[in-house]
C-alpha cells in the first residue's frame, strides 16, 4: 500500500506538459453532435453502440516516466453526451497489468492518494483527468514506453459499455 502511495506521489506531483503534441498526433475521438434529443430518446432506447459513440474521450495522454518505472498515470477528458449518468468501473490495456482510478488531493501539506472504485460522469457533463487530481493509474507496465507511442485502452462502464481510447505517450 505504501509502495503504491509513493509511486503515485512521484507520478502525480509534477504536471504533464502535452503542449508539444500537434493536433494530428492527438488521438481525438470527437464525434459529430448527436441528432438525438433527450425528449425523443429514453435511456432504455439507447443501444450499447449508441452509448459508446456518445461518450467521447479526447486528449488522452500516458505519462512517460524514466525507464524502469513500474507504473504510470493516464490522463484524458471524458464527455458524457448521453441523457443518463455513466459510471466508469474499470479499464483494460495490453501495456499494463491492471488499471485503477485514483484521486490525488492535498490534506494540509500532505498529498494523499485515494483509490476510487468508480468514476461518475453525470448526463451531459464532462470530466477532466489531470495531474494532481483524478487519474487512471496503469500498474505494472508490461513494456517500456517511448515518446509519441500511441497506446490503446478500453474503459468500461458499470452498464457494460466499452469505450475505446487511443492515448499518446508524452513526457511530463
Ligand atoms: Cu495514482
Amino acid at each position: 500500500m505504501r509502495f503504491w502511495f509513493l509511486c503515485c506521489l512521484l507520478i502525480c506531483s509534477t504536471s504533464v506538459i502535452a503542449n508539444d503534441l500537434t493536433p494530428n498526433d492527438m488521438a481525438s475521438n470527437d464525434v459529430a453532435p448527436s441528432d438525438m434529443s433527450p425528449s425523443d430518446m429514453s435511456p432504455s432506447d439507447m443501444s450499447p453502440s449508441d452509448m459508446a459513440s456518445n461518450i467521447v474521450v479526447s486528449n488522452a495522454v500516458v505519462r512517460l516516466l524514466p525507464p524502469g518505472s513500474p507504473n504510470t498515470a493516464v490522463y484524458f477528458d471524458i464527455a458524457n453526451n448521453t441523457s443518463q449518468p455513466i459510471e466508469l468501473t474499470r479499464a483494460e490495456g495490453q501495456f499494463a497489468d491492471s488499471f485503477e482510478f485514483h484521486l490525488m488531493s492535498m490534506d494540509g501539506e500532505t498529498m494523499r492518494m485515494q483509490h476510487l472504485d468508480s468514476l461518475s460522469v453525470a448526463a451531459h457533463q464532462s470530466m477532466a483527468l489531470v495531474p494532481g487530481g483524478i487519474h487512471l493509474m496503469a500498474l505494472q507496465l508490461k513494456e517500456s514506453l517511448h515518446e509519441g507511442q500511441v497506446l490503446s485502452l478500453i474503459l468500461y462502464t458499470e452498464q457494460g459499455t466499452a469505450i475505446p481510447v487511443k492515448a499518446i505517450v508524452a513526457k511530463p
